[in-house]
């Protein structure tokens, strides 16, 4: 059976919120026709969050599900990766482990990519602020804003949130751009886009619903030095020519 949709979720230390959402989302998958493969992708954990993982996708046997699962912490960008390129659909949709973006929106997403109209469509919560239901703290929702600037001046990409943690992609024109990635953390959604943009594929910023949950697994300080440090780096990739040439060049 030949599968429309691999869902991806990314997951570290998630024990006590990730079954959950798993059910939500087999819910969700049990109520639609698509064909769907759910993938979660422990990144590291030292908790439960595997075992708690595979229970919930066992009580589901309709619904094609595996648990990934490796030693050592490597970052949300590398678990995304790693779930990319276990999928077998050819649309992949990745989402926060906590379902901050409810899992209903995914079609938003998806529609664009199947009709062929785009190959990259992100969740954004900067388009219409009024679909966003719990806010992040203030803090972290105006760091966010002044990642965003930066982002902007420093990539030149005209999008106002590369940071939500709900992004769909036409895995056959964006698989191969993974070999050229190189960001593991919480930098790696300015890459995808970044590499997505400047070799031609087509993406669409689009305004999804979003609840914050409070249970924020980021550290303001460390991943935000992180981060600013990763679009650099990203910067001096793109100078350097890591990334390949547009046809302009
Ligand atoms: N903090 C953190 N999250 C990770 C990591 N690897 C994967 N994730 C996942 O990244 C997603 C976003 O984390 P979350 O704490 O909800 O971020 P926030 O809502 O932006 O504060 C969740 O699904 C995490 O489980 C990691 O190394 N660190
Ligand atoms: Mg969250």
């Amino acid at each position: 059976m030949s599968l429309d949709l691999s869902i991806i979720i990314p997951a570290y230390n998630e024990e006590d919120r990730i079954g959950n959402s798993l059910s939500e989302i087999l819910k969700y998958l049990s109520n639609s026709d698509s064909r769907t493969e759910l993938i979660v992708v422990d990144d590291g954990s030292s908790d439960k969050t595997a075992a708690v993982a595979e229970e919930i996708c066992a009580g589901s046997p309709d619904i094609p599900s595996r648990v990934i699962r490796y030693e050592a912490n490597r970052g949300k960008g590398f678990a995304v990766k790693t779930g990319i390129l276990a999928a077998a659909a050819n649309i992949a949709l990745f989402s926060d482990a906590d379902l901050s973006t409810p899992i209903e929106e995914a079609e938003k997403l998806i529609a664009p990519i199947r009709n062929g109209e785009y190959d990259v469509t992100f969740g954004s919560r900067a388009l219409d602020r009024s679909l966003i239901g719990t806010h992040q703290p203030w803090r972290r929702e105006q760091g966010g804003k002044v990642f965003n600037l930066v982002v902007r001046l420093m990539t030149g990409m005209p999008f106002w949130d590369t940071q939500c943690g709900f992004k769909a992609f036409d895995l056959t024109k964006f698989r191969p751009l993974l070999d050229v990635m190189k960001i593991d953390r919480f930098g790696f959604d300015v890459e995808f886009l970044y590499v997505s943009k400047l070799r031609g594929l087509r993406l669409k910023e689009i305004a999804v619903r979003w609840n914050n949950d409070e249970r924020s697994k980021v550290s303001v300080i460390r991943d935000s030095v992180r981060m600013f440090d990763e679009v650099r780096q990203i910067r001096g990739n793109a100078k350097a020519g890591i990334y390949g040439k547009t046809d302009a060049d």
